[in-house]
């Protein structure tokens, strides 16, 4: 008798259990630290579906890079052996050409300019286009603008950086952008920028103000000049074949859940940056601002010529100057 009622009982657990437990969880990546913005971004649009579906579909972030670093996870995104991203717009550039043009240098006047046009059509053309590198355009998210930083002088010019040597994002791009300041580019990944600093393999890099902050590279590079060259957008994607094997209602669920998710990133974001901002001057960082980004700018003038080199990337730019 007494056995019955264990037996019964545990049944029942049993049962409660299944049913709170989730169907199916997705696992998703980013490089990023537990609490930083676009990690609290998918946890909270994980949240959302799981309610949603009632607690069918979770999503389960694997944070601080323990999937491996941007270029790796995405071609293991596109493989299926992880079923989201959330990267940088910046390691897509070789892969999927439309990505290239909002990684273009001074492309965007303001972070307003870039979320008008990553709201509308171009946007959606690029969300679109990660389908032909068997990946879902789930949504945009902000990543700040960048500027350099490194560790050895105050940047004031061009004529500074010359023969210096930065890290960039993977991405030619970001070489030729680099050269065209008449510095050396080296790309590698994120995790590998703070002990190459530290070792002088390189004298710099160049991020936003959480980057530069969560990273610690502000404690190796103190010199960080805000000239501003890059507001490039971040996004999360997730695996077509993950996505193929939902069903219609749930991968309806995704993305809508991914779509609400972005202004909570926006308000996370506006907070972060100006904590990161308050704890990097408080760190004793030398900030330079005084300085003039128009030769920065026309220095670009070669970039553009080299990427912009179909009539469908010059109706990107088109598109995206002529968004107010
Ligand atoms: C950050 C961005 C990351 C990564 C990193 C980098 O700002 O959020 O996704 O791209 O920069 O420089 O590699």
């Amino acid at each position: 008798m007494k056995q019955t009622l264990i037996a019964a009982m545990l049944g029942t657990v049993a049962m409660a259990t299944a049913a709170t437990a989730c169907e199916i969880t997705l696992r998703s990546s980013d490089t990023h630290p537990d609490g930083y913005p676009t990690v609290v971004a998918v946890q909270k649009m994980g949240e959302l579906l799981k309610e949603r579906t009632g607690d069918r579909l979770c999503v389960e972030v694997f944070h601080s890079a323990q999937l491996g670093e941007e270029k790796d996870t995405i071609e293991q995104t596109q493989f299926g052996v992880i079923d989201m991203n959330r990267v940088s717009l910046g390691p897509f550039n070789n892969i999927v050409e439309e990505t290239q043009i909002p990684s273009l240098p001074f492309i965007f006047r303001s972070t307003d300019h870039m979320h008008k046009v990553m709201d509308g059509p171009v946007g959606q053309q690029i969300l679109d286009a990660m389908a032909g590198a068997d990946l879902v355009g789930l949504a945009f998210y902000d990543g700040g603008s960048r500027s350099f930083y490194n560790s050895e002088k105050p940047i004031r010019s061009i004529a500074d950086m010359a023969g210096m040597k930065f890290r960039v994002m993977q991405s030619d791009i970001f070489v030729d952008m680099v050269a065209a300041l008449g510095a050396n580019a080296t790309p590698m990944p994120y995790g590998e920028v703070y002990s190459s600093i530290q070792t002088g393999v390189i004298d710099g890099a160049e991020n936003n103000w959480p980057s530069y902050e969560s990273s610690g590279h502000f404690e190796v590079a103190k010199y960080y000049t805000l000239n501003q060259h890059l507001i490039v957008p971040e996004i999360l994607v997730m695996s077509k074949i993950a996505y193929d094997k939902l069903s219609a209602e749930d991968q309806a669920a995704v993305r809508q859940a991914a779509k609400d998710s972005v202004p909570v990133m926006r308000e996370l974001w506006t907070a972060r940056e100006a904590a990161s901002e308050a704890k990097v001057r408080a760190a004793g960082t030398e900030i330079i601002t005084d300085i003039d980004k128009t030769p920065f700018i026309e220095a670009m003038v070669p970039v553009y010529a080299k990427y912009v080199t179909t009539p469908k990337l010059q109706k990107m730019v088109e598109d995206i100057q002529a968004t107010e």
